[in-house]
């Protein structure tokens, strides 16, 4: 970022730190330590920001003994970290501080048993979908279903809103697939509708931008910042091809809020989203309570209130249909995790019985 879009930090607030962080923190607070944001994370060190400016940092040794165990521990963007300077120069991240909010991607690795954070600390998760080419409903419900698990407050912004003839025709569309979630339709390319997000840029408030490559997140992110802090594409707009972004950052907004863009998702792996599809599909499972059978599964039963809304065209078929094809899934990577967790246990059990037998220490 160049000196003149920078803006000034007066304390750490700016930055998204209060209370909870600071108590946090007090466990680690000894003279030489220190705690800062991190806006960017490469392979064992990471960028972070303080009031005194951006930082470089690699992982301490006990860090990454703890990473080794459990990758999940790893600093992600958007954490808060304890720094800690060195006499020859070095900084180092001694710990992650704990997180409020996290974006987990179940991990596609066979065999792995973590899932990847993605991004750490979002208030608010905002879901980008491109109103050209006609914006997925079901891509949106799969991004939707990600934010209310990571437990950020989730938004769906409509890009684009300059290529199509109406707009607000569109986002009501959009808004009957993302009941309780507030859908704004903008355009990074005329600044059409972009007034509609002020109030969700406040101060030391942190947004996390979802979406699949080419939904214009950076586009949005350098509108914002008033900069062209994060290259774009710049030939096609199908979303097709490579990605563009291939790093997240976190990048602090003239507004003072705080904005992470993020590389497109091509696929979003749920891990554990039974309560998030709940909200996600709260329209079907206000529904499902109106049938007369606890336990109606909604095929042949009498005086199923899912039946007769989709007979009556209330709730759409395609809106069904991702709510059995998310609930599968759902309970699919449910399963696989349990036989993961069940596996692990042995193991485990495996290591003390041949401890136990051989007389030496057990290491759990
Ligand atoms: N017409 C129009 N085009 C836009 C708008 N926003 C983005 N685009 C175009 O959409 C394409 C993709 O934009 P990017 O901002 O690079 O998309 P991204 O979501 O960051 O993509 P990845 O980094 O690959 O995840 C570019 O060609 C942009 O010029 C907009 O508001 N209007
Ligand atoms: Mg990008
Ligand atoms: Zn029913």
């Amino acid at each position: 970022m160049n000196e003149s879009t920078r803006p000034t930090l007066h304390d750490l607030s700016s930055l998204g730190w209060d209370e909870q962080y600071r108590t946090a923190f007090a466990a680690y607070d000894h003279a030489g330590q220190r705690p800062a944001r991190v806006t960017r994370v490469d392979r064992g060190a990471c960028d972070a920001q303080d009031l005194a400016g951006p930082v470089r940092a690699t992982f301490s040794g006990a860090l990454l003994s703890t990473v080794a165990e459990d990758p999940v521990a790893a600093p992600c963007v958007g954490d808060w970290v304890v720094l800690r300077d060195w006499s020859d120069d070095r900084t180092t991240v001694e710990a992650v501080l704990g997180r409020r909010t996290a974006f987990v991607r179940a991990s596609v690795t066979p065999g792995a048993s973590h899932g990847q954070v993605l991004a750490a600390n979002v208030d608010l998760a905002v879901v980008t979908e491109g109103l050209h080419p006609e914006p997925d409903l079901s891509r949106i419900e799969r991004f939707l279903a990600l934010a209310w698990e990571s437990g950020a407050t989730p938004l769906v912004v409509l890009t684009k809103a300059d290529t199509v003839p109406d707009p607000a025709q569109l986002r009501d569309v959009v808004a009957a697939a993302a009941p309780g979630v507030d859908v704004l339709a903008v355009s990074a390319a005329t600044g059409q509708g972009m007034q509609d997000l002020a109030p969700y840029l406040a101060p030391g408030r942190t947004l996390a931008l979802l979406g699949p490559s080419g939904s214009g997140k950076s586009t949005l992110t350098n509108r914002l910042a008033g900069a062209a802090l994060m290259v774009t594409r710049e030939l096609r707009a199908d979303g097709k091809g490579r990605h563009t972004t291939a790093h997240r950052e976190l990048v602090i907004l003239p507004s003072g809020a705080l904005v992470m863009d993020t590389p497109g998702l091509r696929s979003v792996g749920l891990t554990d989203v039974a309560e998030s599809l709940e909200m996600v599909f709260a329209d079907v499972e206000a529904l499902a309570q109106k049938c007369r059978f606890n336990d109606c599964e909604h095929r042949t039963e009498p005086d199923c209130a899912v039946l007769a809304a989709l007979d009556s065209g209330e709730l759409p078929q395609r809106r069904w249909q991702s709510y059995l094809k998310l609930g599968r899934e759902a309970r699919w990577m449910a399963m696989r995790h349990d036989a993961r967790l069940k596996a692990q246990e042995r193991a485990r059990w495996r290591r003390i019985h041949q401890a136990v037998r051989s007389g030496g220490r057990i290491r759990p």
